[in-house]
């Protein structure tokens, strides 16, 4: 990296429960390229959340989505508090998310499920199903069944109630996200697996066709293969390296990522990227931040693995700057520590050395 002059604006969104505690070892490591590679990087910090709920009554202020976008990019940790579980949806502290996707447009959540080669026995598989194991999951992330209308909860005359929610997509939601699994694809083993349940779904019908004509419109030197959602899961369990770009909506992806993220030893390691569309200056909104939610569970103990934030901070370096080799050095520093044997407790095993978040993040950044 060249001298940069240009400070970089980055909006710091750390959140509830781990989230405060992993993001400090991502600032170590933003510390560390701004002492090591000449870039310089304009921190803005804000509450969302259930620490936004608590200060100012709501999950996120619309004066954050303006610093979002006036951002070069968003650095998220991660929101939820069962203290905010029982009141009303929208002041559910999970709503910062879905407001911030919403907002900035940002529809397609890159989820990369890699296994290290030193986590190959954290695997909940056999290491030989999963070593070297590389996928990408493309979730769609405005649309769907988190988004459609109608939703509610209703009374019905005879006293009971009924939840809904309705699951809708349009042709222009699937065409753009095909096209960033497409695109993703040819810059890896151009293939792409698109997942839906067409076979009980409408909106899978629609899926499985727009999917199928942007191929053969735009993509035609990608293989493309179609796969229910369930069966799916089951593949992901039996021989995830069948796959190389999966490409699925917005609640299928949050599940088959979930689950992916336990072959790769644990949720603690699995960052994510979500972009949106490119802007007429030329600017891309995009959102860096763990899949993993806000582990409440674990909150303030300083034992949270801090390996998906800094990940994600690597995929902002790699997608919203262009900075390949500083995010290439994250990633390795990472596999290095990693085959040094220093564990978090979520991915700790036999003869390992067990460290907190802090001594994680540091033997990082020294890495
Ligand atoms: N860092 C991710 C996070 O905080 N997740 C909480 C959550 O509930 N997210 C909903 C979603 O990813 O759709």
């Amino acid at each position: 990296m060249s001298e940069q002059k240009t400070p970089i604006k980055l909006l710091v969104l750390p959140g509830d429960g781990v989230g405060p505690e992993i993001m400090q070892e991502a600032n170590r490591v933003l510390a560390w390229l701004e002492k090591n590679r000449g870039v310089t990087f304009d921190l803005t910090y804000d509450l969302v959340g259930g620490a936004s709920l608590a200060e100012y009554g709501v999950p996120i202020r619309d004066e954050v989505i303006e610093k979002a976008w006036a951002s070069d990019a968003v650095l998220f940790g991660s929101v939820g508090d069962p203290k905010w579980t029982h009141v009303g949806f929208d002041k559910r502290p999970e709503i910062a998310i879905l407001k911030l996707r919403q907002e900035l447009g940002l529809f397609a959540n890159l989820r990369p499920a890699k296994v290290f080669d030193a986590l190959v026995d954290a695997s909940t598989l056999r290491p030989e199903v999963v070593r070297g194991l590389d996928i990408m999951i493309v979730r769609e992330t405005v649309g769907g069944i988190y988004f459609g209308e109608p939703r509610g909860i209703e009374t019905l005359a005879d006293g009971s109630r009924r939840g809904i929610n309705t699951e809708v997509y349009t042709t222009g939601e699937i065409e753009r996200v095909a096209r960033v699994a497409f695109d993703l694809a040819r810059k890896r083993s151009n293939r792409v697996c698109s997942v839906e349940k067409c076979n009980v779904m409408e909106s899978g019908l629609l899926w499985k066709e727009v999917v199928t004509d942007v191929h053969g419109r735009e993509f035609k030197d990608v293989e493309l293969s179609h796969m229910l959602a369930d069966n799916c899961a089951m593949q992901l369990v039996r021989n995830p390296r069948q796959f190389d770009v999966l490409v699925t909506g917005n609640l299928f992806g949050d599940l088959l990522s979930d689950l992916a993220s336990m072959l790769t030893g644990s949720l603690g390691m699995l960052p994510s990227a979500t972009l949106g569309a490119v802007q007429d200056n030329g600017k891309r909104p995009a959102l860096y931040e763990p899949i993993h939610g806000s582990a409440p569970d674990i909150a303030g103990q300083g034992v949270a693995n801090p390996i998906a934030q800094i990940l994600s901070l690597a995929m902002l370096l790699r997608y919203s700057l262009d900075m390949q080799a500083e995010a290439d050095l994250i990633e390795q520093a990472v596999a290095n520590v990693l085959a040094s044997g220093l564990r978090t407790a979520d991915i700790m095993s036999e003869g390992m050395a067990r460290v907190g978040t802090a001594v994680m993040g540091e033997a990082i950044v020294r890495e």
